[in-house]
């Protein structure tokens, strides 16, 4: 079955910080996750690059448009593959053919008769680019996200009217419980549905806002940004020109954090019903990473988490696998320099400590081969089939944020029972014996076979020390499957020690 996953695509007005990693992160782990089962992935992240917040970056910038966006757009695109994430289409809201998709959706509906023009009078906030209800601010009038007062505009604009798609709507949540997850969150979107909905003002005039895609239908205008921005879902597949197009539509999955909920959960999917489409299938929604002590982060206090730092002190896979195990289903989590390197040191204790162990000791006591699994008791067969079992279970799922963090966790507990294993088993003390040469050939065999499907598991969180494991056990593999039959490692193998997984950071 053909998939596809998106992330946001971010505006350029800053570098891209660990929240941006993290969607992009998550995309790729689901991506590989989904490779493994047999699935094939289409995989599309980018950057949105129009609107008023990066058009007063590039005024501030000097840099011509064009310059500035092409300059910021490839921050991102360059720490992405950085990063180790696979995409396959990486969108730049810039490119001509996005634009003109745009425009035909904008001229259908409006020749529909479903866009009105008429003055408006609202409140900005240029943070969200969104107007904002009085009843959105907080005690002090600001946006709460971005404390500041938003700003009164008096214009004339065109609207596309949202209340007559609400009822719809809210059948379409309540009949599709796996439409937007975690639950809470769909919960949120049926509060936000209380309401009427308000027009959605679909326009800026030029006088305003010069960095966007002209109306097609009034060359004073330009699109509002969350009506472009959101077509990218779209006219990455051509829509309107690709006769395949539904079947790709049919397995689409977004995924976003909670701050661009209500565009995503009832601008997006009220734009897709005009056009007569269905909603995306699955809309994961997660939290916010925030500063150590549950404190926002920011530049003025010094705790905003660079993925660049991190990357070069911890490596890409530590920070991969920190940012799935750590992020909680159920609010917003911590994150600091100082918490990964904790991350990493677990990393480091569990499973590169245990690989380094054992690949030494086959080394030293075996010449460097596989041993014969022909004596293994039931400790040890129940330990290898209830690792291979649980991971085999949580392959047999589709991804979902609770999958992938699953995932995580269910790496680090069969980490912990290997570890425990061998050091009850004592195998340093058995391979001095003659006598107990079988009893020593099982231990490290079950060492080593734990160790073959921890690294399978853990593919798509870290696929560089997944590929690190099995080399270093003698398989050589050209794609990782979510194949996880027990006593598969090859008796007689040649392992390879290399370097640590995980070596000493200061
Ligand atoms: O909203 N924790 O772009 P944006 C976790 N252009 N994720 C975070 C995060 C944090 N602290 N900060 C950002 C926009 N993110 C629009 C989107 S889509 C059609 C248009 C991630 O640059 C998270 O995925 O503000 C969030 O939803 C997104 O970046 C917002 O990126």
């Amino acid at each position: 079955m053909e998939k596809y996953i998106t992330t946001p695509i971010y505006y350029l007005n800053g570098l891209p910080h660990i929240g941006h990693a993290y969607t992009s992160i998550l995309g790729d782990v689901m991506k590989k996750f989904e490779q493994m089962r047999g699935n094939n992935v289409f995989y599309s992240t980018g950057t949105d690059e129009h609107g008023q917040k990066n058009q007063h970056s590039i005024e501030e910038s000097g840099l011509s448009a064009e310059e500035f966006l092409q300059k910021q757009s490839d921050n991102f695109k360059n720490l992405f593959v950085d990063l180790g994430i696979d995409f396959d289409y990486f969108v730049r809201t810039s490119k001509p053919e996005h634009k003109k998709i745009v425009q035909e959706i904008l001229q259908n509906i409006y020749d529909r008769g479903l866009i009105v023009k008429k003055s408006y009078e609202g409140l900005y906030c240029e943070g969200c680019e969104q107007f904002k209800k009085k009843t959105d601010l907080d005690e002090n009038g600001c946006c709460p996200d971005h404390k500041v007062a938003p700003k009164a505009i008096s214009e004339e604009n065109y609207f596309f009217r949202l209340e007559p798609y609400r009822q719809w709507l809210i059948e379409h949540i309540k009949n599709n419980p796996d439409w937007i997850q975690p639950a809470k969150f769909a919960n949120e979107v049926l509060g936000m549905l209380r309401e009427p909905l308000e027009d959605l003002c679909i326009s800026r005039p030029k006088s305003r806002v010069w960095l966007g895609v002209e109306l097609p239908f009034d060359k004073e205008y330009v699109t509002y940004i969350w009506f472009d921005a959101l077509v990218n879902y779209i006219s990455t597949h051509n829509y309107g020109h690709n006769p395949d197009f539904e079947n790709i539509w049919a397995n689409s999955n977004h995924l976003i954090a909670k701050d661009i909920l209500k565009p995503h959960c009832i601008y997006w999917p009220i734009m897709l019903h005009a056009l007569g489409l269905n909603p995306v299938k699955h809309c994961f929604v997660h939290g916010y990473w925030i500063g150590e002590g549950g404190v926002k982060m920011s530049k003025s206090l010094g705790n905003v988490v660079d993925p660049v730092e991190v990357v070069n002190l911890l490596g890409v896979d530590a920070l991969r696998f920190y940012l799935i195990n750590n992020m909680t289903m159920t609010g917003d989590s911590q994150i600091s320099v100082d918490l990964l390197k904790q991350g990493y040191k677990l990393l480091a204790n569990n499973i590169g400590n245990l690989q380094m162990r054992v690949l030494k000791m086959v080394q030293k006591s075996l010449e460097g081969k596989v041993p014969s699994k022909s004596a293994l008791n039931d400790e040890d067969k129940k330990l290898i089939t209830d690792i291979a079992g649980r991971f085999e279970r949580i392959y047999s799922q589709e991804m979902s944020l609770e999958t992938v963090s699953e995932l995580a966790d269910s790496i680090m507990k069969a980490g912990d029972a290997t570890n425990a294993y061998f050091a009850a088993n004592t195998p340093w003390v058995l391979a001095k014996d003659p006598t107990q040469k079988g009893r020593f050939d099982a231990v490290v065999y079950t060492t080593l076979e734990c160790l073959r499907l921890i690294g399978l598991a853990l593919y798509p969180l870290a696929p560089a020390t997944a590929e690190k494991i099995e080399t270093s056990l003698g398989i050589e593999l050209n794609e990782f499957k979510a194949e996880f039959k027990p006593f598969e490692l090859k008796e007689g193998s040649t392992i390879k020690v290399g370097d640590p997984l995980f070596p000493i950071v200061e």
